[in-house]
């Protein structure tokens, strides 16, 4: 019996394709609002949970695009909700969120808004306060999920906010849209030819690996293990995990390396230390670093949060396996409010 969970990984090509063919109503509004960057001294972004590592990846994904023209942090919707961080003035606010009703994202929100700065929202509820709150809000009413853990939320509103970003800055959006759509039907395939070969459900510790936006998404696929499969699963820069990290490597860790071009090489050597440790290490890149890798077309972080889909796969396998239910995690409910 196929979990909700299971199903709605499945359906991401397909709302990628949606998304697609709607983006030019979907973004209008915020891209109108965010046209000349520039003008803004912050573009930030802040959200809680899954959509704060959405945040994550946003953020640095613009930050490389703009090179430097635009600034552009990143929050957890607590930093902002209680003061921890004040935005400039002349910043903008945008928040994620699933359900558009996480109390601290739109707590964030009405704080900057009282600060004067402007706000907008990217989530999966154009009836939620999130989207009332804010100046400007993109809305994916289509992506509606059943199960606790997001999912295609997550890299829905990823893959909106990433086109949107590369339409700031003139991109060749609809090519870059068309592939991803490819990209993620392919991943999805390969990850699970690669899986039921590799079998990620009989490790016990999971350990995923990446710069920048990979970084993000690896963060994001720390959460989607632990939450899906109860089961210790962290993240670092890939290096960095030789400092440290890399003592509690065993025969029962997997390593998955998102790689990006700039590193590969170091990314390659960083495979080969945990592999001798006794670890195993899958790869996800443009060219192999290891031999069980899943190579996707591009290295250049625009593809980051499809490089989550494996590991999505990854937690509902191990979830499975330990006869858990992916769709309920224990101790979480859709929602946090309060
Ligand atoms: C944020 C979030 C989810 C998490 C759980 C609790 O939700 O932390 O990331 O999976 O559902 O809420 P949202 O603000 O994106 O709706």
């Amino acid at each position: 019996m196929t979990t909700k969970t299971e199903k709605e990984i499945n359906e991401q090509p397909e709302k990628f394709g949606r998304i697609l063919k709607e983006y030019d109503v979907i973004s209008h509004d915020l891209l109108s609002f965010l046209k000349d960057a520039e003008k803004f001294s912050e573009i930030d972004f802040v959200g809680c949970g899954s959509s704060y590592y959405l945040a994550m990846g946003l953020s640095s994904h613009l930050n490389r695009l703009s090179k430097g023209k635009v600034i552009s942090k990143y929050f957890s919707g607590s930093e902002v909700a209680f003061d921890l961080r004040t935005l400039p003035k002349d910043a903008v606010l945008i928040g994620i969120s699933r359900s558009g009703e996480s109390s601290e994202t739109v707590m964030a929100l009405r704080k900057a808004k009282e600060n004067g700065v402007k706000t907008c929202a990217i989530t999966c509820n154009s009836k939620s306060e999130l989207a009332n709150i804010a100046d400007i809000s993109s809305n994916l009413d289509f992506v509606s999920e059943e199960s606790v853990v997001m999912t295609q939320s997550f890299t829905s509103m990823a893959f909106l906010g990433t086109s949107i970003i590369r339409d700031l800055f003139d991109r060749d959006l609809k090519d870059y849209m068309k592939s991803i759509q490819n990209i993620s039907s392919k991943i999805l395939e390969d990850s699970k030819i690669l899986f039921d070969k590799v079998k990620p459900e009989n490790y016990e510790h999971f350990v995923f690996l990446g710069y920048d936006e990979y970084f993000a998404s690896s963060m994001e696929g720390v959460i989607k293990v632990s939450e899906t499969s109860l089961t210790p699963a962290e993240a670092y820069q890939t290096l960095e995990y030789r400092h440290g990290p890399k003592s509690k490597v065993n025969n029962k860790t997997l390593a998955v390396i998102l790689s990006n071009d700039l590193m590969k090489l170091e990314e390659e050597k960083m495979a080969k230390e945990i592999e001798k440790l006794g670890g195993s290490v899958i790869g996800i890149s443009r060219s192999n670093i290891v031999v069980n890798s899943l190579i996707v077309p591009v290295g250049d972080f625009s593809d980051w949060f499809v490089r989550v889909i494996p590991l999505q796969i990854i937690g509902v396998r191990k979830s499975l396996k330990k006869g858990l239910s992916p769709d309920e995690p224990k101790n979480l409910t859709k929602v946090v409010k309060f």
